[in-house]
């Protein structure tokens, strides 16, 4: 599909215009940093009009001192800039067969970006967290009625929580991506970024910073954006964290014509949570034979890798598959089948690309 179709916003795929949901093409990557136009855009409602002028963030709950804060505020503490991917948790849920609820997003919605402002902790100690806190909420200003059967009644804020722990570490509240002011969009005038993390957790368009002395288990992190993780028979329901390890193809796309007996380059990006990537492998004949690639550019915790492979396409025209394989410095990799407790979210299990030589 052409990029200035009905199907396209800005050079994006539209997979939902009410509520919005926009899908990088995963062949632009070819770069570290994703251009803010390219950034997918996940939303559950519609996204709120905000003044800088009229807009507060409350930071309150299992707190000494509760309190306050401007626009301008924010400005005047100590800032921080990090390059974070985010992915959100149904990521690839295009290829589940049989096909499964929610938005149907191909290989897309991932990207990576500079993001500046405030770590977390700051704002934290300035509240002085009680002896017994454990976790904290973080409330985005956008809601409205859910329309699914369990759903709580009346309007629902996008919410969820971080451990405390978590929340101290490495928690950006970001105005500022890639360098400009945050877009509407992506959350202004402050969202949260949480490295390493599913990016449901890295709540935009932030009204409220709530610490509390027990987990929050609020809708998205029990009812939606949760696993089943079993222990024999018992089954328990785990709001989801960590990204799991994968690396896609960016070229060829599935589809794409290739010339035989030749050289063609394929590339990519490979990315884990709280590790490094430390290898990416390329199968071109289905996964019977593994080939290394190479990582290229720069290496940044909880950031993607970029790499690329020259591949010695076939004499012979004719279907190939592609299958790229990622594995990080903690040993992980990725599994060759889908792990259907994990729902509709986690999806990290081998992606064929199917590529025709001529
Ligand atoms: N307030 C709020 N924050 C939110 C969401 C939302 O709908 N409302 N969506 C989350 C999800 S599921 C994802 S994947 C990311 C998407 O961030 P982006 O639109 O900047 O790419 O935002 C997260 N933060
Ligand atoms: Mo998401």
């Amino acid at each position: 599909m052409a990029e200035n179709s009905p199907g396209f916003i800005d050079g994006k795929i539209v997979r939902g215009e009410d509520p919005l949901n926009l899908e990088m093409p995963f062949s632009k990557v070819d770069q570290f940093i994703t251009p803010t136009e390219w950034f997918y855009v996940r939303t559950h409602f519609p996204i709120p009009k905000i003044e800088k002028r009229g807009w507060r963030l409350r930071v309150e709950g299992e707190v000494e001192r509760p309190y306050e804060l401007r626009y301008d505020d924010l400005l005047k503490m100590k800032s921080r800039t990090m390059v974070t991917t985010l992915e959100c948790a149904g990521n690839n849920r295009n290829f589940l067969e049989p096909k499964v609820k929610g938005v149907q997003w191909g290989l897309g919605a991932v990207g990576t970006a500079e993001w500046s402002g405030v770590p977390l902790s700051i704002l934290l100690d300035r509240a002085e967290v009680k002896s017994g806190a454990c976790d904290v909420i973080l409330e985005g200003m956008d809601g409205g009625e859910l329309q699914e059967p369990k759903r709580p009644s009346g309007n629902v804020h996008f919410a969820r929580s971080i451990p405390l722990a978590k929340a101290r570490e490495d928690v950006l509240l970001a105005y500022q991506m890639n360098g400009a002011e945050l877009p509407r969009q992506h959350g202004f005038p402050l969202r949260a970024i949480v490295p390493g993390w599913y990016a449901m957790a890295s709540i935009k368009w932030l009204r409220r910073i709530m610490v509390t002395s027990k987990p929050f288990t609020g809708y998205f992190q029990t009812m939606d954006y949760a696993y089943w993780a079993k222990h024999g028979d018992l089954a328990e329901l785990v709001p989801l964290t960590a990204m799991q390890i994968k690396a896609e193809i960016a070229r060829p796309a599935a589809g794409d014509i290739v010339p035989a007996n030749s050289n063609v380059r394929v590339h990519g990006a490979a990315w884990t949570s709280d590790a490094e990537i430390t290898k990416v492998e390329l199968a071109t004949d289905g996964g019977s034979t593994w080939n290394e690639a190479k990582l290229i550019g720069e290496a940044k915790p909880n950031a993607w890798r970029l790499w690329e492979f020259d591949w010695e396409t076939p004499a012979k025209p004719g279907k190939q598959t592609l299958i790229a394989r990622a594995t990080d410095s903690q040993g992980r990799t990725q599994p060759v089948e889908r792990d259907s407790d994990r729902g509709t979210y986690m999806i990290n299990h081998l992606l064929p690309i199917e590529v025709e030589v001529r």
